[in-house]
């Protein structure tokens, strides 16, 4: 599978009054910091105060900006490049977030959204994302385009030939026609996703040249705890046994575990050690959950909920939709599954095999992982492949160990130590701290660029994860000095980052100026939560 994402190395230059609004005689003072994508010439953030202040509403105020900005964005002539508001809001500090689609005569462009900020006194003060340049295309006749149906029967056949057999489909978005850009080349493509079961849980994203047929990319976006690990069957084990109380409700027929306490409800399943999804209910007969069988979806509950309440708590996010969304889990999927997993709709937990895995909703760092990808894929739509796969990946790791620490639930920078390889102490699925001891890199000069793991989400993480330690703890690496700033303030910055700034195709050197720009709005320029967030970055090779 080809990487989506550019290497090109990227400088950053900074000019003032150079804008034509400036050099009109305004007072108001023009300034931009333009970071450049070397390698297609284009801009990928623009931070400043990019415009004078205006009454216009913030999306014309964006829109006006950008085609003002024609040429700095290098936008092909030869076709028309257009951007579709998909949606507008405002943040805690005043800010109007817009989030704009590229699209080249009308057409989106694949994963090409940008992300712009406007203040309270209507100035534009940052555009995050890069426009795709459109390589010249031919002209296609629509009617030379495949039917719909063709580009599902594609899929069809491609995951037929990938699982060994026709999986059970249980939802399938139509194909929607997109311009796809992949190694400087533009094609029509159709792009769907299909949600499945059987003969193992999928959620892939497929694009299909319109014309030809064939399967142009493909991946799966369930987000795997562990994506090398292998069902072996062996006995299973209950969970540890600690008292917690538990939101349910109870009626004539028994209590069950929903809690409407929070947003539109937690709600936690019983899998039954089968593959149906969601399963039952939870119903317990007197209301009391202290069978062993019990204990995983006490944890579930207990931790869907912990995680609902950090996001509501600490960042005004109320559900991972921001606006309330059911939470649903459910636990005993499978027999000895070592896996959890956030569905595209529901966190899934397995059972675990009792050597590799215990229950795996008994750590809390893993659900506020999983429950992670699902803020994620309500926000900045991190594509699940190459570097922005890595830092969605990334981001869910830091956010379970804020998680975590928030609720003093014995807080350390590992993953998955309450649930890894139950029979053996002090190991985890991963370590924030030193990303090498389960072989990730912890500099980007390290990272992995083969195609296993979807470019190497699990495996890049590192970098991120790095980054994330280092701004909270501190330390030296590689001859970088970082000053700590706590959990807390990193907590906001990468909230703000990943909510504000992030688009679907963001790269780690995106993700460095994003990053800069959110402590920026929190903290000021000068600040020494910005200088900790530069070197940060700086000491995993990213400035
Ligand atoms: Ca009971
Ligand atoms: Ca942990
Ligand atoms: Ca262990
Ligand atoms: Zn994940």
């Amino acid at each position: 599978m080809k990487r989506l994402v550019s290497l090109g190395f990227v400088v950053a230059l900074t000019f003032s009054g150079l804008s034509p609004s400036a050099a009109a005689g305004s007072n108001d003072r023009i300034s931009e910091t333009v970071s450049y994508n070397a390698e297609t010439g284009t801009p990928y953030f623009i931070a400043g105060t990019l415009t004078t202040p205006s009454l216009n509403s913030p999306t014309n105020i964006v829109l006006s900006y950008l085609e003002e900005k024609e040429k700095l964005y290098s936008i092909e002539s030869g076709g028309k490049t257009t951007f579709d508001p998909v949606s507008e809001k405002t943040d805690e500090l005043g800010f109007t977030n817009i989030k704009l689609q590229q699209m080249h005569n009308g057409i989106p462009v694949f994963g090409s959204i940008l992300s712009a900020l406007v203040d309270q006194a209507g100035v534009l003060t940052a555009v995050s994302g890069e426009v795709v340049p459109i390589p010249p295309m031919k002209a296609v006749e629509k009617t030379s385009l495949l039917p719909v149906s063709e580009a599902s029967a594609a899929i069809l056949a491609d995951l037929g030939a990938k699982l060994g057999a026709a999986p059970e489909i249980i939802h399938e978005e139509r194909p929607s026609l997109t311009v796809y850009v992949s190694e400087g080349e533009a094609k029509f493509a159709y792009s769907s996703e299909v949600e499945f079961l059987k003969p193992e849980p999928g959620n892939f994203h497929y694009l299909i040249d319109a014309l030809s047929g064939k399967v142009l990319t493909s991946f799966n976006q369930i987000h795997h705890a562990d994506p090398t690990g292998k069902d072996t069957v062996s006995a299973g084990k209950g969970l540890i046994g600690d008292k917690k109380a538990i939101h349910t409700i109870k009626n004539a027929e028994g209590t069950f575990l929903l809690d409407r306490t929070r947003g539109k409800g937690i709600l936690t399943y019983d899998g039954a050690k089968g593959l149906l999804l969601p399963g039952k209910l939870w119903r317990d007969s007197d209301g009391i959950f202290n069978e062993s069988y019990d204990g995983a979806a006490v944890d579930a509950h207990v931790y869907a909920g912990q995680t609902f309440d950090y996001y509501k708590n600490i960042h005004g996010r109320i559900s991972y939709d921001g606006t309330g969304a059911k939470v649903v889990s459910t636990v005993h999927y499978g027999e000895n599954y070592n896996n959890a997993f956030w569905s595209g709709s529901q966190m899934v937990y397995g059972d675990g095999d009792g050597v590799m895995f215990s229950p795996l909703s008994g750590s809390l760092d893993v659900v506020a992982h999983e429950l992670t990808h699902a803020v994620t894929a309500s926000t900045a739509k991190l594509i699940y492949q190459g570097d922005s796969g890595a830092i969605n990946e990334s981001m869910s790791d830091i956010f379970g160990i804020l998680v975590e620490d928030h609720f003093k639930n014995s807080p350390d920078w590992l993953i998955g130590e309450d649930i890894y390889t139950p029979k053996q102490k002090g190991d985890a699925l991963r370590s924030l701290a030193d990303p090498t001891v389960s072989g990730q890199p912890d500099h980007y000069t390290k990272r992995y660029m083969g195609t296993e793991d979807y470019g190497g989400v699990h495996i890049n993480s590192g970098i991120g994860n790095k980054v994330g330690f280092l701004l909270a703890s501190g330390g030296t690496h590689f001859n970088i000095k970082v000053q700590g700033i706590g959990k807390a303030k990193t907590g906001k910055i990468l909230y703000r980052t990943l909510t504000q700034y992030l688009t679907p195709k963001t790269t780690y050197r995106q993700y460095q100026a994003a990053a800069v720009q959110a402590a920026t709005d929190l903290y000021g320029a000068s600040s020494s939560e910005v200088a900790s967030v530069k070197a940060a970055f700086s000491a995993v090779g990213l400035k």
